[in-house]
């Protein structure tokens, strides 16, 4: 399975290209969007108020309403774009942000928006994940689930995830909600923005997923994780917790041949167990503030910078979907790999 996708925040269209994705499911652009509204800026006073329609449309690789095993192509255009908000730091460079290091790298900036830094883009992962999760579920009966676990520091449990699309913070605590809705309020009157930590976990993975030492699961789920903007850290099952266990308390011991914890995240030395696959990631503050900051324009001159246009207080929030969407590619892509490795010797005749 290959993935990838193009356009800027504030281009005319954005899009993707999923290759591999096998023949014979049935999928519709209502069910994509049932996944994008959940991601979606501008469902709530927390998230950046940029209010896109987010109509995907398939353009290759289902006829009929079925995947037909050619590359599916899907495009979102973009609406609600007001590029001139950032007239005003055409020149700037925010600190903190992908400004500084594109501009090191290209040479070119392209002051709209966050352009290809930008969450925008996740839209596409969401929009890809639709389709893996599905594939996921009616093939494997495999569920991926995300939530919120921690918000600046507030710490959340997992509470009940049946109830994550109740709020807009994906929190199974739903009786939290209000002490994040204060939190979440002031935040935002102060102008600033702050980080989140979101933990997800695969249910009914099958054991055997992955490969020992090159392309281990572990590492090419953390390579999808860090691959989403704003991503600082990612753990697999005890993650930097494992640091202070013991290996008496760590291993995951075996009794009656049940699994009785599960410190290693559902994956042993690159391949799953068939247990949970857990996994937390850290998604940094935003960087886009109107609280002035210290920087430099793109001729070296000490400049301060205030940024306009309309922000997520904490991006990490509306990452949930896209922690989702990456797991759900990765372990599709996974499956494909184990049956063409695994089962290649059974062909039909
Ligand atoms: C984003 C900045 C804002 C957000 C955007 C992510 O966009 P703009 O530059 O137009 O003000 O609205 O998020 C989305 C549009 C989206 O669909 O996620 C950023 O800098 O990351």
């Amino acid at each position: 399975l290959r993935f990838t996708s193009f356009g800027e925040s504030h281009g005319s269209t954005i899009g993707c290209v999923l290759d591999g994705f096998p023949p014979g499911m049935a999928i519709t652009t209502d069910e994509i969007k049932a996944e994008l509204i959940r991601r979606a800026t501008g469902q709530s006073r927390h998230t950046s108020q940029r209010k896109e329609k987010d109509d995907v449309q398939i353009v290759s690789g289902v006829f009929e309403g079925v995947t037909t095993g050619h590359p599916i192509a899907l495009i979102i255009e973009n609406t609600d774009a007001r590029s001139k908000d950032y007239s005003n730091i055409a020149k700037q460079i925010r600190p903190g942000h992908a400004d500084y290091s594109y501009w090191k790298k290209y040479g070119v900036r392209d002051y709209r928006g966050g352009g290809r830094s930008s969450a925008r883009e996740t839209t596409m992962r969401v929009a890809a994940g639709a389709l893996a999760r599905k594939w996921l579920k009616q093939n494997h009966n495999i569920t991926i689930t995300a939530w919120l676990s921690q918000l600046g520091d507030i710490r959340l449990q997992a509470g009940d995830l049946s109830k994550i699309d109740q709020s807009p913070f994906f929190t199974g605590e739903i009786d939290r909600v209000p002490e994040l809705d204060l939190y979440m309020d002031k935040l935002r009157k102060s102008g600033d923005s702050v980080g989140a930590k979101i933990s997800a976990k695969a249910c009914q993975v099958p054991a055997g997923l992955g490969e020992p030492v090159y392309g281990k699961l572990d590492a090419e789920l953390a390579l999808a994780m860090m691959s989403i903007n704003a991503t600082k850290g990612v753990e697999i099952g005890a993650g930097f917790d494992a640091v202070a266990q013991n290996g008496s308390e760590h291993r995951d011991e075996i009794i009656n041949g049940e699994f009785a914890s599960n410190y290693a995240g559902g994956i042993l030395a690159g391949i799953s167990t068939g247990q949970d696959i857990t996994l937390s990631v850290a998604f940094k503050p935003t960087s886009s503030l109107r609280i002035p900051a210290q920087s430099i324009d793109t001729d070296g001159h000490a400049i301060e910078v205030v940024t306009k246009g309309r922000h997520d207080p904490c991006v990490g929030i509306r990452a949930t979907p896209i922690v989702e969407a990456m797991m759900a590619l990765v372990i599709m892509d996974h499956i494909m790999r184990h049956k063409a490795q695994i089962q290649s010797n059974h062909l039909n005749k």
